[in-house]
């Protein structure tokens, strides 16, 4: 495998192979650790999956605040693939304040970057709130707003005084950082400075009160999650982001424990909350059974209640005797297969998981826009230089709440429990990985396309950039982003609407009448000379 990886990085200009060689890891589990090189610039001319800083702060992590407005301040062309693709669902018990059905852009014109888009966006915002009175607004900049200057936040700031709602502006112009990543911080930046503790509750509303961090309802994942939960007696105060609203996000400060489902988009929220108001964050994963199980039992440990854990237990069993045969059906399809899995920035790991519960190994997974405490776990934070690019991006200078601020678990009793779950820690993807797999950073579509003849996998997972390149290549494809339409995946009854998707994707018998062109045309052979064209 070293070879063929090395043959297929020496197509490349030295250069390139030079930068290209440190994102690519062949997972060796006799070493203690292994780096790799993430959260840095994509070369310029590969064709990369990565989005932009305005796509994780206002698709990701804004979108789904399902109560609130949200202004795209920019060029129509930033909302053409933002409306409703990615899927994270919402209800609204009232109808009138579920917005996500919009597009709301200010659609600049030449003359607006030529004279400034400013009174533009002032109108835009005096019309959203005559007609959708929205329980608050966000406003999302994209590329030129920053070029040319428009004061957002001063607009911003005037139509809160005049309206009286949270009016919220985020200069998360694409070019701020080198991928969605730079967004997610943005965002989580300014929720945690004008939402979360903007409320006035101050004691916790139920026994056990959680907020569920990093989870985007995509698929209706969150729906599944929250019906085991909510039976087991947990409050769940606000999603973050996904069904989120901004009645429930400005009252998060009273959870007892804060869930983080996606690690890389929300880290900053989860280390926030506990230094301000000393709430522990636990790494969940609801994605395939053993993690959902796990994840369930460390909740159950971290509150310590004998009935909580006995119904735990009670809950898991009923779950997996309602859904075992169904996956046993699908095992008969699914195992012994192989798989390709590359997504954003966490889902790469946490849909291994479930992979292998359907006997199916993973031989190559990577993140697009992840960093290295997501592949290598938190344990290399203090090693990660900031560079350039993340220094663009402030951390929030948070101090203890002095009214909020409580002690959730003594000292101790924490020190205990880190030993025995993930509690403000997250080791990774690569704990999870087995020998002679590889694990890839922002894969481009030249290398996607070699590691396919290099690994034939039966089954290809990532999104939509690269899903009908792989399909034509006779490889069914599975999209891990939006789910094709499909889901949820999430908990014990998503596990099986997996099964049955991959299933369906195997059986099907479309791959036979295509022919890879691996296998009727030989594929590009040579070097690069530089300097040579
Ligand atoms: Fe987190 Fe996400 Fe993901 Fe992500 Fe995304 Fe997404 Fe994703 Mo697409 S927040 S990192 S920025 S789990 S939109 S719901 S599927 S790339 S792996
Ligand atoms: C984004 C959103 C995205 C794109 C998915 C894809 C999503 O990164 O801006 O490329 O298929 O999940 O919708 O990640």
């Amino acid at each position: 495998m070293d070879k063929q990886i090395e043959e297929m990085l020496n197509q490349y200009p030295a250069k390139v192979k030079r930068n290209r060689k440190n994102h690519i890891v062949l997972n060796d589990t006799s070493l203690e650790h292994q780096q790799i090189e993430a959260n840095t610039r994509t070369i310029p001319g590969i064709i990369t999956n990565r989005g932009c800083a305005y796509a994780g702060c206002k698709g990701v992590v804004l979108g789904p605040l399902k109560d609130m407005v949200h202004i795209v301040h920019g060029p129509i062309g930033c909302s053409y693939y933002a409306w409703m693709t990615r899927r994270n669902k919402a209800k609204s018990e009232d109808p009138k304040k579920n917005f996500l059905n919009y597009c709301v852009s200010t659609d600049m014109q030449e003359s607006d970057i030529v004279f400034g888009g400013e009174k533009k966006l002032a109108r835009m915002i005096d019309e959203v709130v005559e007609i959708f009175k929205p329980n608050a607004i966000t406003v999302s900049a994209t590329c030129p707003v920053g070029l040319i200057g428009d004061d957002i936040q001063s607009i911003a700031k005037a139509a809160e005084d005049k309206y009286g709602i949270p009016i919220m502006a985020f200069n998360c112009e694409g070019y701020k950082g080198v991928s969605q990543s730079a967004g997610h911080h943005i965002a989580n930046n300014g929720l945690m400075e004008h939402v979360i503790g903007r409320g006035d509750l101050e004691e916790a509303p139920a026994k056990y009160t959680i907020n569920m961090l990093g989870e985007y309802n995509i698929g209706g994942d969150s729906w599944e999650i929250e019906r085991v939960l909510t039976e087991l007696g947990y409050h769940v105060q606000t999603v973050m982001t996904g069904n989120g609203a901004y009645e429930d996000l400005k009252n998060a400060h009273i959870a007892q424990l804060n869930l983080v489902q996606c690690h890389r988009s929300i880290n900053y929220i989860a280390d926030m909350l506990e230094k301000k108001y000393g709430t522990p964050w636990l790494k969940v994963n609801f994605i395939g059974i053993r993690s959902t199980i796990e994840s369930l039992r460390n909740m159950a440990m971290y509150f310590g209640d004998k009935e909580l854990i006995d119904k735990t237990e009670e809950v898991i069993a009923r779950e997996l005797a309602e859904i075992e045969p169904a996956l046993d059906k699908y095992r008969k399809y699914t195992n012994g297969k192989t798989a390709f899995c590359f997504v954003g920035g966490s889902r790469g790991h946490h849909y291994q998981i479930l992979y292998e519960e359907l006997g199916i190994k993973t031989l190559l997974a990577g993140y697009e826009f992840a960093h290295r405490d997501d592949y290598e776990g938190r344990v290399v934070l203090p090693d990660i230089k900031p560079d350039a690019d993340s220094k663009n991006i402030p951390d929030l200078h948070v101090e203890p709440d002095e009214r909020r601020y409580r002690v959730k678990i003594p000292q101790e009793r924490m020190a205990e429990l880190q030993e025995k779950m993930p509690l403000c820690n997250y080791k990774g993807m690569r704990m999870d990985m087995i020998d002679n797999t590889v694990m890839v950073d922002d894969l481009n579509h030249y290398e996607t396309e070699e590691f396919i003849r290099i690994l034939k996998p039966d089954i290809f997972s990532s999104g939509i950039k690269d899903k009908y390149i792989v399909q034509k290549m006779g490889i069914p494809s599975k999209q891990l982003h939006n789910y094709d339409y499909s889901g949820p995946y999430a908990g014990f009854k998503g596990a099986v609407n997996f099964a049955r998707d991959i299933t369906m994707g195997i059986v099907s018998p479309t791959w036979k009448y295509i022919t890879p062109p691996w296998k009727s045309s030989p594929l590009i052979e040579g070097t690069i000379e530089e300097g040579r064209s």
